[in-house]
């Protein structure tokens, strides 16, 4: 049984015959997935077939051909995952109507999906929900304690999620389940993935990454070699850019390949020291579950509007003065600027399709100084973030460079030109904490 409180009642109506349509979209795994779960319950107890759909978008927010191929890859294994399970998988390339046609041909009686905070996830479930009338749950199967129970309100800081989320962890962390072979209905006809990627209308350029092999069973394989290898030592290899020390599981996490969940167990149970388990379990847990909370409860997590009020006035207050250096879009974007540093981080964000994480705060805060508005800034670190890193257009993304150019979850600090109180970086504060030379050295 799935814990009720995950899941989001919409359409007041009894489910009626018909298959079960899991419409899966930010959750793309077969493995510790609650959704699934739920709608394989649900089927099971109305004795009818599981159908899992996926909506192909032609294009989505800035995303390349780096991004779409890491996700298509991790379909494709799910696909034959899900037929060994005897669950249909369809892609559905007509958008929103696509979809709405899917459900009425099948005749489905009950539909669920999988929750996303983003604006244009929440959009596109209204569309739905407006245009067929079908008995329909939406389940929170990326966060461990579901966004709507870890707050009801958009959070300050972490200092305000953190102890909810810790009062209620216990209650939610609980042991999956596995999907069954399922006795209703049967596996359906092979997906024409060649006319998928022909649908697509993206920009191809920005290739594929060979160090993230795609897919559920890689992110596995990567999640052990992090627990064995370096989750001992992430206490004080994490903030080195210089160190492999994080877990490389951000786009897994943002596909939906892997389950935070499943994430949060396994480091829980290593004998890694509990230092560096508290440390990983609090950005796994706390920081990713903020980032979702501010997207769900500020529509404008993406615009200089959705900074918090004292933020905005000390922009404002300083809009006029003095850049030192201003540069272009497609400046930032070569990592055509005056600074070593910087151009080694685009550098890396370029070519490997994941900067580190503690460079991703000096990348961010740098383009709000050398930007002729805080407005120009954040739209060049979104856009750039989002076409580049495998784990772009994620809350995390949106939350991560709010916080370095506006403040958000963060306090003011010590006024100064440009940022205001914002608070600064610069490559001084880099060199005490690592050998930058050897990152612009591995970068350049
Ligand atoms: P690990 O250190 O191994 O952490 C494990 C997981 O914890 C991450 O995968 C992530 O889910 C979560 N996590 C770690 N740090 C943070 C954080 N600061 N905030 C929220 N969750 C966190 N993360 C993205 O997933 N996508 C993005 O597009 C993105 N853009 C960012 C932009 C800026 C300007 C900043 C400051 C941060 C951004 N982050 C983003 C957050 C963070 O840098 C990455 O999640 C992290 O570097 C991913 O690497 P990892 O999985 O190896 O991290
Ligand atoms: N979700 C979909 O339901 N359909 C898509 O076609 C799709 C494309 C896509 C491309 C790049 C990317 O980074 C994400 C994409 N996603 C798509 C959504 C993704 O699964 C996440 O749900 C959100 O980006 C973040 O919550």
């Amino acid at each position: 049984m799935v814990n009720a409180k995950r899941i989001k009642s919409f359409h007041d109506i009894p489910p009626s015959e018909g298959p079960v349509v899991y419409w899966m979209s930010r959750d793309q795994r077969l493995n510790d997935n609650w959704a699934l779960l739920y709608a394989q319950d649900k089927a099971l107890a109305l004795r009818q077939p599981l159908e899992v759909v996926f909506v192909l978008e032609p294009s989505f927010l800035g995303a390349t051909w780096r991004q779409y191929y890491f996700m298509l890859e991790g379909l494709k294994e799910l696909e034959l995952s899900l037929q060994a399970k005897n669950i249909s998988f369809q892609l559905i390339l007509g958008g929103t109507a696509g979809l709405r046609d899917f459900l009425c041909k099948r005749k489905a009686g009950f539909l669920i999906t999988d929750f996303d905070p983003l604006r244009f996830k929440q959009q596109r479930l209204k569309t739905v929900l407006n245009s067929v009338k079908i008995f329909t749950h939406c389940v929170d199967a990326h966060n461990i304690v579901p966004c709507w129970e870890a707050s009801e309100k958009l959070e300050f800081g972490a200092y305000t999620i953190r102890p909810k989320i810790h009062r209620k962890l216990d209650q939610f962390l609980e042991k999956f389940p596995r999907i069954k072979k399922h006795p209703f209905g049967k596996a359906g006809k092979p997906v024409d993935w060649k006319k998928a990627e022909n649908s697509l209308t993206i920009d191809r350029s920005v290739t594929p990454i060979k160090n993230f092999p795609p897919g559920e069973s890689s992110a596995l394989k990567i999640l052990n070699a992090f627990l064995s290898k370096r989750l001992p030592a992430y206490h004080d290899s994490r903030n080195d850019p210089c160190l492999d020390g994080q877990s490389g599981l951000s786009p897994y996490l943002h596909f939906g390949q892997i389950s935070a969940q499943r994430v949060a167990f396994e480091a829980q149970a290593s004998d890694a020291r509990q230092a560096s388990k508290d440390a990983f379990l609090e950005e796994l847990i706390v920081r990713r579950e903020l980032s979702d909370n501010f997207c769900f409860y500020n529509p404008n997590y993406d615009h200089v509007e959705g900074f918090p009020a004292w933020a905005k006035k000390t922009l404002e207050e300083h809009r006029r003065d003095r850049r030192e250096f201003v540069y272009s879009p497609d400046q930032f974007e070569q990592a055509q600027t005056h600074d070593p540093l910087w151009n080694a981080c685009q550098t890396e964000m370029l070519k490997s399709g994941k900067m580190h994480g503690y460079m991703r705060m000096y990348w961010a805060k740098k383009i709000l100084e050398w930007s002729s508005s805080p407005e120009t800034a954040l739209s060049i670190a979104i856009d750039l973030n989002d076409r580049y890193e495998l784990d772009g257009r994620d809350p995390n993304g949106y939350a991560g460079i709010a916080w370095a150019i506006g403040g958000v979850h963060d306090r003011a600090w010590g006024e100064r030109a440009v940022f205001g109180k914002i608070r600064y970086m610069n490559d001084n504060g880099c060199r005490r904490k690592f050998d930058t030379a050897a990152y612009i050295a591995q970068n350049l």
